[in-house]
C-alpha cells in the first residue's frame, strides 16, 4: 500500500467522522465523550443492618446501635423529636429506597428546631440517600471525626450553616460531601450562614454538589464552600453554584495566616444572576491550584473582580479558568500566580446560561483549545478527558482532532 492511499484514506475516514450525524450531533447540548458516573448509588449495606420506621426509632439506633450498624430509613416524613446523634464508630444512616426525596428529616424550623438534624462523634460514619430540612442550625455537624461520607443528600433551609464541621480534637480527616444538593429555599434566615463550613479539616473532598442560593438576608460575605481555621488539601471539583452570594473560599480575611494550607478547586461551575461577590477568595491561604473554573457572574455587588488572593501570607496558582470578570491575584500584597485564564467570557459562549449551564457552546472560541492542559487537571467536569491543547474553565467541549498532521502522520510512516 503506497503512502498516498494510505493517506486517501486516512482523509476519507476523516471526512466521514466529520459528516456522520454522530459527529454532527455530538457538540449540541451536554458534548460529553466520556461516560463516567461520579455519583453511582452506594453499594448495598454490608454488615448488621436494621430498618426504621419512626423518628424515636431512628434516633435510638442512631446513638445506641453496635458500631459498624447500617440503619436504613423507610420512606416517609420525619418530624424530629430530637438530635439525631451519633456516638459509635462506622454507623451508617441512609435512606432505604436510594432516592433521597422519599425520606425527610424534619428538625423543626430555621432557627427554632433542634440545632442540628445529625451530630456526628464518631469516625467512619456515613449519611446517605435522605433529605434535611429545617434545622435550627445545621443540617448535619460534624465534631472532629475523621472519614465521614455525606453522599446523595439534600439538605436545605437550616438556620446556620447547612453542614458543619467543628475543630474538635485533632479534626476532621479525610472527610467526603459529595453528590448533593445543598440550597436556600430564598436566603438564610439571617446572616450567619455558609453552605459548608469547615474548621481544622484536612484532606476532605467536596465533589459534584449542586448549591443554590447560599446568601443572606443582606447579602452579607459567606462563602458557600468554607475550609479554614488550619484546613489543609481540601479538594473541591465538579460542584455547581447558582445564584451564591460568594463561592468557593479557602480562608478567610477574619482570620491570620495558616487559616489554608493546600488544596485544588478545580472544574467547578458557578453562575450568578443575584447579587454577589467574589466567588473564589484565597485568603491567608498557600500551596493552592486553582483551575478550569468556569465563573459567569451577571450583577457584582461592589466587585470588579471575580476571583481574588488576598495578603501577603498567601501564594498559589490561578490557571487555565474562564470568567467574565478579572482575577485579582495580589489583593493586599497576595502571591497570586495567573496562567493561561480567560477572563472576556460573554453568555453567548456557553450552552444556556440561563440556567446555570455553563458548558461551551460552539461559539467560544475564546475559550475552546486556548490553554495548556494540567497535570492536575486530567479530566473536565463531565470526566471528558483533556487532551490536546485545552479549553479553558470546566468543560472540556467534545470537538474532533484539529487537522493537525502531527495526529496521523507518525502513523503513516510507521506502516510497511
Ligand atoms: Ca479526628
Ligand atoms: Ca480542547
Ligand atoms: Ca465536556
Amino acid at each position: 500500500m503506497t503512502i498516498f492511499r494510505v493517506a486517501m484514506i486516512v482523509a476519507v475516514a476523516l471526512l466521514l467522522s466529520l459528516i456522520s450525524p454522530a459527529a454532527q450531533s455530538a457538540p449540541a447540548r451536554q458534548a460529553s465523550i466520556s461516560s463516567t458516573d461520579f455519583c453511582p448509588p452506594l453499594a448495598p449495606p454490608a454488615g448488621a443492618t436494621v430498618t426504621v420506621a419512626s423518628a424515636a426509632a431512628l434516633r435510638e439506633q442512631a446513638y445506641d446501635a453496635a458500631a459498624g450498624t447500617t440503619i436504613l430509613v423507610s420512606p416517609g416524613v420525619y418530624e424530629l423529636d430530637n438530635i439525631i446523634h451519633v456516638v459509635n464508630a462506622g454507623i451508617t444512616i441512609r435512606g432505604a429506597t436510594g432516592n433521597r426525596a422519599d425520606v425527610i428529616l424534619d428538625a423543626g424550623g430555621m432557627l427554632t428546631g433542634f440545632t442540628h438534624a445529625i451530630l456526628i462523634e464518631a469516625d467512619d460514619v456515613t449519611v446517605a440517600d435522605l433529605t434535611i430540612r429545617n434545622a435550627g442550625e445545621h443540617g448535619v455537624s460534624v465534631n472532629g471525626s475523621d472519614r465521614p461520607t455525606l453522599y446523595n443528600l439534600h439538605i436545605f433551609d437550616t438556620g446556620y450553616q447547612l453542614v458543619k464541621v467543628n475543630p474538635i480534637g485533632d479534626g476532621s480527616e479525610d472527610g467526603l460531601l459529595a453528590c448533593s444538593h445543598l440550597e436556600y429555599t430564598t436566603t438564610a434566615p439571617e446572616n450567619y450562614t455558609n453552605g459548608i463550613s469547615a474548621h481544622d479539616a484536612h484532606r476532605w473532598t467536596v465533589r459534584d454538589n449542586r448549591w443554590e442560593r447560599i446568601r443572606t438576608p443582606d447579602n452579607v460575605p459567606a462563602p458557600t464552600i468554607l475550609f479554614w481555621s488550619g484546613s489543609s488539601d481540601t479538594i473541591v471539583e465538579r460542584n455547581v453554584l447558582v445564584d451564591c452570594y460568594q463561592g468557593i473560599a479557602f480562608g478567610n480575611a477574619s482570620h491570620g495566616p495558616g487559616d489554608h494550607t493546600g488544596g485544588i478547586v478545580r472544574n467547578n461551575m458557578i453562575y450568578a444572576s443575584l447579587p454577589h461577590d467574589s466567588v473564589v477568595e484565597m485568603v491567608h491561604a498557600t500551596g493552592w491550584l486553582v483551575a478550569h473554573n468556569t465563573a459567569l457572574l451577571l450583577d457584582p455587588d461592589g466587585v470588579t473582580w471575580g476571583m481574588e488572593a488576598r495578603f501577603a501570607d498567601t501564594q498559589g496558582t490561578f490557571a487555565n479558568n474562564l470568567t467574565n470578570m478579572p482575577i485579582w491575584a495580589d489583593r493586599d500584597g497576595a502571591g497570586g500566580t495567573l496562567q493561561d485564564n480567560v477572563t472576556g467570557a460573554t453568555p453567548a459562549w456557553f450552552v444556556d446560561a440561563a440556567t446555570a449551564d455553563l458548558h461551551l457552546a460552539l461559539t467560544a472560541t475564546g475559550a475552546i483549545d486556548r490553554v495548556a492542559p494540567l497535570a492536575h487537571v486530567t479530566a473536565d467536569i463531565d470526566g471528558d478527558p483533556r487532551s490536546g491543547r485545552a479549553d479553558a474553565g470546566a468543560d472540556e467541549l467534545f470537538s474532533l482532532p484539529p487537522l493537525d498532521h502531527s495526529l496521523f502522520l507518525p502513523a503513516i510512516l510507521d506502516l510497511p
